[in-house]
């Protein structure tokens, strides 16, 4: 399958003028798109952080966010008393291009596996950032690829899990049409080529 660049001059407009959308960057339907980029570059309404249930940061994409939203987001995130593993949690975004941060806890793979717990989580996790986008008036969304760093998920079974839950949220919630871009922001090549690999599968090119 050939992904449609139909809508890729809609997500350049969501970028800095300074960054790049590279030739592989695909968009489906209008409305899904894949990149990859350093999501806190990206001036859409909400970014989501691959969080832990402390809410007060750590290292990889957590760490990136809360380095270039500054203290603001800490203060803030102190307040919300953490968050559990499969739930979502929303702030400002402070010094950051995008107006919210959307925090959520994925889960590590291993551990949350051998319970037969990883899957519903996962998609937890993706469903629970879309209510609370669309909640929060927020039109556009830009997902990290929730627990496949630290938290060991696989990339194949990763992007599968997230795509499917966000096509079942599209294709099932009231509030679908309140979002008008979902981006799923990747960060190295092995995750988006995952995407790659599933997203014509759930979302046909136009
Ligand atoms: N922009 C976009 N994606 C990024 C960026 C970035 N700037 N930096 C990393 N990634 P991880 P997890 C990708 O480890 O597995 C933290 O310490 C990265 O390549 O950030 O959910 C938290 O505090 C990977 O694909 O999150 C938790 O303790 C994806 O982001 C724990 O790690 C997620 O990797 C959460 O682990």
């Amino acid at each position: 399958d050939i992904p449609t660049l139909s809508s890729l001059y809609k997500l350049k407009r969501l970028l800095p003028a300074s960054s790049t959308v590279s030739g592989a960057s695909s968009a489906y339907n209008d409305k899904i798109c894949v990149i990859r980029t350093d999501i806190t570059k990206l001036e859409v309404d909400a970014i989501v952080n691959a969080a832990n249930e402390s809410l007060l940061g750590g290292g990889g994409v957590d760490g990136a966010i809360h380095r270039a939203a500054g203290d603001g987001l800490y203060y803030e995130c102190e307040k919300l008393d953490g968050c559990k593993t499969g739930d979502a949690k929303i702030t400002n975004g402070y010094e950051l291009p995008c107006k919210k941060v959307i925090h959520t806890v994925g889960p590590v793979y291993w551990s949350t596996k051998k319970k037969g717990m990883h899957t519903g989580l996962l998609q937890s996790c993706y469903r629970r950032s879309l209510d609370l986008a669309a909640e929060n008036g927020c039109k556009s969304i830009a997902f990290s690829a929730l627990s496949t760093g630290v938290y060991g998920y696989p990339s194949g079974e990763a992007a599968h899990t997230a795509i499917g839950e966000v096509k079942k949220w599209l294709d099932t919630d009231d509030k679908a049409d309140k979002l008008d871009h979902i981006i799923f922001c990747n960060f190295m090549e092995k995750d988006e080529d995952a995407y790659y690999e599933w997203l014509p599968k759930y979302f046909p090119s136009a």
